[in-house]
C-alpha cells in the first residue's frame, strides 16, 4: 500500500474493499496538475448508467459522460457483452491488407447514420488520430486530382482538435501549442465566434456572429484558395466552453468553402452521437460537410476508437490507377480493432433501442436548458451556454488567477458527489443522453451551492 497515500482515503478503501494502486510514483497523468492530484486523488472504481463510484464507495453522478464519451450511459450490457464475447472469440486482425468482419459491419452502421452521400468510414484510435487522418486525407485528395497546390490547412481560434501535431497546429488554444514549437506549418485561423457582448445568455444558437465565417474571404484573398486545402471547425466547440454557433455561420462557411473548392471538415469528437439531437450536428445545423471526424460516443467510450466519415466522391477519387497499389497510405495498427468495433456495434445497438441518437432533441433538453439558465444571477455567473444536451456556465476568472474559480467549483462539486468538467474559468456539462429530470435537478442544484460558497 502506497504510503504516501492519505490514511483516511486508505481506510475508507479498505472498509469497502478497493484496491488502491500500490505507488501512485510511475503514473505520469495527462492533462493534469499531476502533483496536486497526487495529494488528493480522485480515484474512480465502477461506473453504472448515470453514476460512478469512488474507491472509497461514494456515489457520484456524471453530468460529462465521462470526458464527453459516455452517451449511452455507463457499463451498457450491450457493449459489455459484444467486448466480452470478441475478446474470447479473436484478440486481434491486421488492419493492413486484412480485415474481420465487424470492421466493414460497423462501418456501414456509421454510413448509415451519417448525412446522406457520406458513405465511407475510415477508423482510427482516438480522436486525434482521427483528426490528424483528416487532414491528410484532405492533403491527399486534393493531389490526386492534379490540385497539389492545395496544402494550407485552417482551423480556427479556441479550436480543439486534439493533441496530435496536426491537431493542434489547426487548433487554436495557445495552452496546447506554445510549448511544442512549429508543429504543422502553414496552418492558419478564423476567428472564434463568442461574441459575450452581443450574445450572452442566449439560449441555443446565439442570433450575432454568421459574418464570423466571412473571415474565410479574408484568408483566400490573403493566402488564394489555390493554396488551401480544408477548412476544419467543431460545430459546436466543447473544450474551449461550449461555443454554439452563430445562426446562419456554418451554412455561411459551407457556402464559402464550396465556392473556393476547399473542403470542409467537421470535427464532431463531442458533437457525435447525439449530443445535437440527431447523429451528428451536421443533420442537426442542416450543413453537410465534406468529412466528418468522429470518435468518443462511437463506442461509448468503452474501447478506444475514431473515425473519419467521407463524402462517396472523396474516397471515389483516390480509387484511380493499378488496382494492385494502396489508394491511401495511411492507418494504424489498430485501425478498426476488433474490440472497438464490436464495442461499436453494441453501443450503436444500444443507442438504436433506446433512440437515444435524438433525445437531446426532446423534453429532457428543454428541461436541461432551463435548468442551465436557472444558474443566471447565481455569484461569479457572467454567460450561460447551451445546445442539445450541452452546457456551459462561463464564471468571471479571479484577477490574475485564471482557471482557478471554476477548478474550485469542480472540487467542490466532486465533494459532493458531481462528476462536472471545466475549462478554463466556464463549467462544462454533457451528462449522458439517458438522463432523466431528477438528475438534471441534482445537477443544477449541487453547482448553484458550489457558486454560492465559491470565493
Ligand atoms: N476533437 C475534438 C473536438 C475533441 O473534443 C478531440 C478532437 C481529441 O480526441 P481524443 O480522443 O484524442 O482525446 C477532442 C477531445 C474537455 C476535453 O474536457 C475534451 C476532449 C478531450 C479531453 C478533454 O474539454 N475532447
Ligand atoms: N513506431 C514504430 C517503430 C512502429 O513500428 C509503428 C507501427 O508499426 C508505429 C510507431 C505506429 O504505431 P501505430 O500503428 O499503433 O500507430
Amino acid at each position: 500500500m502506497n504510503k504516501a497515500l492519505d490514511p483516511a482515503l486508505m481506510q475508507a478503501a479498505e472498509a469497502v474493499g478497493s484496491q488502491l494502486p500500490s505507488s501512485m510514483e510511475a503514473y505520469w497523468m495527462p492533462f493534469t496538475a499531476n502533483r496536486q492530484f497526487k495529494k488528493a486523488p480522485r480515484l474512480l472504481a465502477r461506473a453504472s448508467g448515470m453514476h460512478y463510484w469512488d474507491v472509497t464507495g461514494r456515489e457520484v453522478l456524471d453530468a460529462v459522460a465521462g470526458l464527453w464519451c459516455v452517451n449511452a450511459g455507463h457499463n451498457r450490457p450491450r457493449v459489455t457483452a459484444a467486448i466480452q464475447q470478441q475478446a474470447a472469440e479473436m484478440d486481434f486482425a491486421p488492419p493492413f491488407q486484412m480485415a474481420h468482419p465487424k470492421a466493414f459491419e460497423l462501418a456501414e452502421r456509421v454510413a448509415a447514420i451519417a448525412p446522406a452521400g457520406m458513405g465511407k468510414v475510415f477508423f482510427a484510435n482516438s480522436g486525434s488520430e482521427a483528426v490528424d487522418t483528416a487532414l491528410k486525407m484532405a492533403l491527399a485528395y486534393h493531389r490526386v486530382r492534379g490540385q497539389g497546390t492545395r496544402t494550407r490547412l485552417l482551423g480556427r481560434d479556441r479550436g480543439y482538435h486534439g493533441v496530435n501535431f496536426g491537431g493542434i497546429s489547426v487548433g487554436g488554444m495557445v495552452g496546447n501549442r506554445k510549448t511544442f514549437g512549429l508543429a504543422v506549418a502553414g496552418t492558419d485561423h478564423l476567428r472564434h465566434t463568442h461574441d459575450p457582448a452581443r450574445n450572452a445568455y442566449s439560449q441555443g444558437q446565439p442570433a450575432h456572429g454568421a459574418d464570423f465565417a466571412d473571415d474565410l474571404e479574408k484568408l483566400v484573398a490573403m493566402h488564394d484558395a489555390s493554396n488551401i486545402a480544408a477548412v476544419i471547425v467543431e460545430p459546436i466547440a466543447g473544450s474551449t466552453g461550449v461555443l454554439v454557433p452563430p445562426v446562419g455561420y456554418l451554412q455561411r462557411l459551407r457556402e464559402l468553402c464550396t465556392k473556393h473548392g476547399i473542403l470542409l471538415i467537421f470535427d464532431e469528437v463531442i458533437t457525435g452521437f447525439g449530443r445535437t439531437g440527431n447523429p451528428f450536428a451536421a443533420q442537426t445545423f442542416d450543413v453537410t460537410p465534406d468529412l466528418i471526424v468522429c470518435a468518443k460516443g462511437l463506442t461509448n467510450g468503452a474501447v478506444p476508437m475514431g473515425a473519419v466519415i467521407a463524402k462517396n466522391e472523396i474516397h471515389d477519387a483516390f480509387m484511380t490507377g493499378a488496382e494492385h497499389l494502396i489508394e491511401f497510405p495511411h492507418g494504424y495498427t489498430y485501425s478498426g480493432h476488433p474490440l472497438a468495433c464490436a464495442a461499436g456495434l453494441g453501443t450503436l445497438d444500444t443507442y438504436a433501442e433506446e433512440n437515444l441518437l435524438t433525445r437531446a432533441s426532446g423534453d429532457i433538453a428543454a428541461y436541461f436548458a432551463a435548468g442551465v439558465h436557472s444558474l443566471k444571477g447565481e455569484p461569479h455567473v457572467i454567460d450561460v451556454r447551451n445546445f442539445g444536451l450541452v452546457g456551459g456556465v462561463e464564471l468571471q476568472g479571479i484577477a490574475g488567477e485564471p482557471t482557478k474559480r471554476a477548478f474550485s467549483v469542480f472540487l467542490d462539486c466532486w465533494e459532493q458527489g458531481l462528476l462536472i468538467r471545466t475549462t478554463g474559468d466556464t463549467l462544462a456539462l454533457s451528462p449522458p443522453l439517458i438522463i432523466e429530470r431528477a438528475h438534471v435537478d441534482r445537477v443544477i442544484e449541487t453547482i448553484r451551492t458550489a457558486l454560492r460558497r465559491a470565493a
